[in-house]
């Protein structure tokens, strides 16, 4: 697809997923905020146990400059391997439903990932909701597959009453995705990647809170952010990230006070064990 008529497809995107967004929250309103921490909704569970509804969703989105500082190998399927066409921007990591108390539901009852279902959004989902790895990924039933098969049945089919099917997962996602820009407002406060500053980590917060009202989580590697994640009331309003807790954030995954925002490298298809094609090329 070429790029204008990307943009064309963005457009229509964004205003059927607005649709779909005030649709979907006013079905997810019907029922009192209140009523809704009351009720042990079950929502089904793939691992065999009952799981009530859960309580807000949190938009992940990944840094690939960190995602992409290990990689040893290339393969088509991975986003680190585009070259010039790698992300330069923060994609999605999924759309998770979680409770209040830090924890989550996940595999819940609905049906497999259907790769049909996403077809109209094919172009959005490869630029913008990239796996960063060659290898597939578990899903729910026992088996391995895409990682958007991995987010759509551990996560979405999590989100009833409010997102009900595949598409919608993956429509809403998007659309949270384009409305909330965080790679747009880091850039503007200054937050630019380099491999050589450092970064306040709390002024990348107050950086997301003022553009956003809400307040994230930031999620890293070693100094480097791997994740940032927004979170988002049932009807989509902007609200807090739970406070980090042991299970949402390991130690490992803690950042220090200063951080790094990696630059990203465009690796090739034929990327292998720390060398690039072209250097390869240029070496014989
Ligand atoms: O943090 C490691 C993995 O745990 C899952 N997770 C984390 C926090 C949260 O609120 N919800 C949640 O599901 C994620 O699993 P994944 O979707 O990658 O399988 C996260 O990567």
């Amino acid at each position: 697809m070429t790029r204008s008529s990307d943009r064309a497809f963005l457009l229509l995107l964004l205003v059927a997923a607005a649709a779909a967004v005030v649709v979907t929250a006013d079905s997810g309103f019907s029922v009192m905020e209140e009523d809704l921490d009351e009720i042990e909704s079950v929502v089904g569970g793939g691992l065999g146990k009952k799981q009530r509804e859960f309580d807000y969703f949190a938009l992940s989105l990944q840094w690939p400059g960190t995602m992409c500082n290990g990689v040893k190998k290339c393969c088509t399927k991975n986003g680190c391997c585009r070259g010039a066409d790698t992300p330069q921007v923060f994609t999605i990591h999924g759309l998770w439903t979680d409770y209040n108390d830090g924890t989550w539901p996940e595999c819940c009852d609905g049906p497999s990932f259907n790769p049909k279902e996403v077809e109209a959004l094919q172009s959005a989902l490869d630029r913008y909701w990239p796996s960063y790895s060659c290898s597939k990924t578990s899903n729910c039933h026992g088996g391995k597959g895409t990682f958007w098969g991995h987010e759509w049945e551990k996560h979405g089919t999590c989100a009833k009453p409010v997102i009900l099917d595949e598409y919608n997962y993956f429509l809403i996602t998007l659309n949270l995705y384009f409305n909330y820009n965080v790679t747009k407002v880091l850039n503007e406060e200054g937050y630019v990647p380099s491999n050589s500053e450092k970064y306040p980590v709390g002024g990348i917060i107050a950086a997301i809170e003022n553009a956003f009202h809400l307040t994230p989580s930031v999620i890293c590697q070693k100094d480097a952010i791997k994740e940032i994640r927004l979170c988002f009331y049932k009807d989509f309003k902007p609200r807090d990230c739970v406070l980090q807790t042991n299970r949402m954030v390991t130690s490992s995954e803690s950042c220090p006070q200063y951080v790094s925002l990696p630059e990203i490298k465009s690796l090739e298809h034929g990327y292998e064990d720390g060398l690039e094609r072209s250097e390869l090329a240029a070496a014989l």
